[in-house]
């Protein structure tokens, strides 16, 4: 691979953040040095006096020592790895798994087989999921591919996006748990990160099937549309379906990824080609599992009796664009919307449903709740009352048997006076 990125930088200066890059490197020294200052005196030097001792050597009064901060982080973010997952859908036979292997570098799909006729009419979109551990420059990768074959193959295939939106509201669903429960520190991150949707070359734009699936699953991921087998279009064809394209995403109210406003302190050269990336949008793509040679050096592309097409040549698609995008510049911020904003908003809907719940719950069992205490309520002033008709009824007996013992005795006209007074 080139070591040197699309807009001239170096891997290095891609993989780290900008502020970083345009730290002195004299905040590497300082870390190696305050290993030897605590390493010559490990006990009686904390960090911050090795610090001031180191400071005072150089004297170097303003030099604090947080500048090394980015390399820390740029440090453990390397040691913990990357990982991201790409979500590839559209029409079987687009070239789906073939842009995949082109992008990787890979040969993911070899076992394959495609499915005869009479089972696509019964088939129904399936869920393919392929990892693989990727190291460049000592930075390791978990990429993650799925694929969905069968898409729109089925006679019916309005519920085609059903599959892709259940997985990756599942995604969404394992990762809340995962963060709710004990321990955080090791989450697997599965979430889908970005959606490559495939429209096909032949059509006049988008079809149902397309503005449907775009429609529901805009909120979730982020979709990157792209056309597929540019190879089959002339230059203004292209053009020309991209505009109709672009226009009918707007029509429709689609949200595809947006690109982040590129920093003015950028230089020209990098404004120019941000610029260039986000007119190419959607990108024009061609893939091919197949290595030819032409004029002498050795290229991926498709041979016809008219001559080569080059996967990764601009002038013949925006293949090279499309890699750059995904992997080299924009790979982190497909991350951060994913996290900031369509996990956010299943993490919201997610508290909401539980907090209805409980609220409902909590409902439910003040009525439970309640229920015993009235009837409590109602046998322990029963209970009360009937003591008490117990006591009269007792007095009533006891007045009664003294008045007949009143009159049986005979005395019963002035003792019975006296009683009743
Ligand atoms: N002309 C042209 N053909 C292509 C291109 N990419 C792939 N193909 C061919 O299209 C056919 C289907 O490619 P696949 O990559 O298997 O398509 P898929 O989208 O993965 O299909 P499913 O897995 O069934 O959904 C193969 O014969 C490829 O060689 C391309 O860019 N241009
Ligand atoms: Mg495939």
């Amino acid at each position: 691979m080139n070591s040197l990125g699309p807009f001239g930088r170096s891997a290095v200066d891609d993989v780290l953040p900008v502020y970083y890059r345009r730290s002195p490197s004299p905040s590497r020294k300082l870390v190696a040095d305050n290993t030897f200052c605590l390493s010559c005196q490990p006990h009686c030097l904390t960090l911050l006096e090795a610090a001031t001792q180191k400071r005072t050597a150089h004297g170097d009064r303003d030099y604090i020592g947080f500048a090394t901060l980015p390399e820390q982080i740029h440090r453990k973010s390397v040691k913990r790895g990357f990982d991201f997952t790409l979500m590839v859908v559209g029409e079987s036979g687009l070239g789906k798994s073939t842009l995949v292997n082109s992008l990787f570098l890979s040969d993911l799909y070899k076992d394959r087989k495609n499915p005869d006729v009479s089972e696509k009419i019964k088939k129904t979109t399936s869920i393919e999921k392929k990892t693989m551990d990727i190291e460049e420059r000592g930075v390791k990768l978990r990429l993650t591919v799925v694929d969905t074959p069968g898409f729109g193959d089925a006679l019916n295939s309005e519920d085609s996006w059903r599959v892709c939106c259940n997985y990756i509201d599942e995604q969404f669903r394992q990762y809340f748990t995962d963060e709710s429960g004990l321990n955080r520190k090791n989450i697997q991150d599965n979430r889908v990160h970005c959606c490559l949707y495939f429209i096909p070359p032949y059509g006049h734009g988008l079809r149902q099937l397309d503005v449907e699936f775009m429609k529901k699953l805009h909120q979730k991921v982020n979709i990157v549309p792209v056309i597929a087998k540019a190879d089959c279009l002339t230059a203004p064809e292209i053009r020309k379906l991209k505009q109709r394209v672009l226009a009918e995403v707007a029509e429709h109210e689609i949200h595809i990824y947006q690109f982040p406003e590129c920093d003015s302190d950028e230089d020209e050269e990098f404004k120019q080609q941000d610029k260039e990336l986000k007119a190419s949008v959607p990108f024009s793509v061609i893939g091919s599992n197949i290595v030819i040679e032409v004029e002498g050096t050795r290229v991926r592309g498709r041979q016809y009796p008219w001559g080569v097409v080059e996967v990764e040549n601009p002038k013949h698609s925006d293949f090279t664009k499309l890699r750059n995008f995904l992997i080299t510049t924009h790979m982190q911020d497909l991350k951060d919307v994913t996290e900031d904003v369509h996990y956010e908003n299943f993490r919201a809907q997610c508290i909401s449903q539980i907090s209805q719940q409980q609220a409902l719950r909590e409902r439910g069992k003040l009525k439970r709740d309640s229920a015993p205490q009235i009837e409590g309520t109602f046998s322990e002033t029963d209970r009360l009352l009937l003591q008490k008709d117990e006591e009269i009824r007792r007095m009533q007996d006891m007045l009664l048997q003294m008045q007949e013992k009143l009159k049986a005795s005979g005395q019963s006209g002035n003792e019975m006076d006296a009683v009743n007074v």
